[in-house]
């Protein structure tokens, strides 16, 4: 059984993000190791099976049709090339797939597909990961009963600045989704964005509001803006990458059973930065070379970061260790 969390204050979690970053990084790495094989780092691989003319207006995203993106927007894929990625993906040694759609909810009519490719997905041995907006109570019923682990539903950003993103929904019916979720017992994996214009107080919020929920997510994603041509956010000012580091630091210390993951944004990235996210406690990272519509590091790029530092992907035997250990 895993201990009840400590409650996090706003303050304490500010005084964790204002040490000096050589005592942040030393806590930090200390919670890893007591927590996680500090060289193991897991990997999920991301598809998009449904891509643009999302009706939402998230100020980051390439997907909106409210953003006057040029990106078409196209139905719900296949279950058979779904699957024939998926397939791709694991013999390359992802042990998570992530399904990835462009909406603000799945209609009902979508869902035979969805629950057909939980399944597939599923009998190939891999974890099952999809985000595709929010969820009814029937729905996350139909996808739990289906064998989905993971549902990716990102707060993004703060309470207070969620507005100044998004428009069209808001940070409470994130909330909401995710609780659902969780209620049905499938894993919870949701994180949010970096370099948007916010304020350091509204990344330590965001933090804090994870941290909060009970349980912390399983999975938390920590994306650092890819700015989208013709997007609000197009021009936004790019984040220093040491205040990036110590909010993955602050994650680590706040979330220590959760897998940090170094999210989107790894291709702008150089070997030391990422590095260091991997020293601050980032222990699961995407694969391959497309995010949804974004690009990634290629596969040869990334193995030889994880030569060079020693890391190994994370095997689902390992996992499973590591799940039956608690
Ligand atoms: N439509 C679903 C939703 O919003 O929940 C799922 C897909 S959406 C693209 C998943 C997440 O990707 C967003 O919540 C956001 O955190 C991240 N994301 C999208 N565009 C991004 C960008 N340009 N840079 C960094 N992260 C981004
Ligand atoms: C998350 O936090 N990041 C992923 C995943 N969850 C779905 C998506 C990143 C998207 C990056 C932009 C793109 O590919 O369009
Ligand atoms: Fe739609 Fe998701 Fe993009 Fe928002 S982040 S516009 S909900 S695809």
């Amino acid at each position: 059984m895993k201990n009840p969390a400590p409650i996090w204050s706003r303050e304490a979690a500010q005084a964790l993000y204002d040490l000096p970053l050589m005592d942040l990084l030393f806590r930090a790495q200390s919670v890893h190791r007591e927590n996680f094989d500090p060289n193991k780092i897991q990997t999920s691989k991301l598809l998009s099976i449904k891509t643009g003319g999302c009706a939402e207006d998230c100020a980051y995203c390439s997907q909106s049709a409210r953003n006057g993106s040029k990106l078409s927007a196209s139905k719900l894929i296949e279950v058979q090339r779904v699957l024939a990625e998926a397939r791709k993906a694991r013999d390359g040694g992802a042990t998570r797939f992530c399904m990835g759609a462009a909406w603000r909810e799945p209609k009902d009519r979508d869902m035979d597909a969805l629950v057909a490719m939980v399944e597939g997905v599923r009998d190939m041995g891999m974890e099952t990961c999809m985000t595709l907006g929010m969820l009814d109570d029937n729905q996350v019923i139909r996808l739990r009963d289906a064998g989905l682990d993971y549902y990716n539903h990102n707060i993004d950003t703060s309470e207070r600045y969620y507005s100044e993103v998004i428009t069209t929904r808001t940070f409470a019916d994130r909330i909401e989704t995710m609780n659902r979720v969780q209620e049905a017992g499938i894993k919870v994996c949701s994180g949010g964005i970096l370099g948007m214009g916010e304020e350091v107080r509204d990344r330590v919020d965001m933090l804090v509001t994870l941290a909060n929920m009970n349980p912390a997510p399983d999975s938390v994603p920590i994306n650092m803006l890819m700015p989208q041509e013709d997007t609000p956010l197009a021009d936004a000012k790019p984040i220093d990458p040491i205040d990036f580091v110590r909010i993955i630091a602050v994650a680590r210390i706040m979330m220590p059973q959760s897998y940090v993951r170094l999210s989107a944004g790894r291709s702008d990235m150089s070997e030391e930065l990422q590095a260091m996210c991997f020293f601050a406690g980032a222990n699961s990272m995407f694969v391959g070379e497309t995010l949804l519509t974004a690009e990634n590091p290629e596969e040869d790029t990334d193995a030889v970061l994880f030569a060079k530092l020693g890391l190994q992907a994370e095997t689902t035997a390992e996992k499973s260790c590591l799940d039956a250990a608690e």
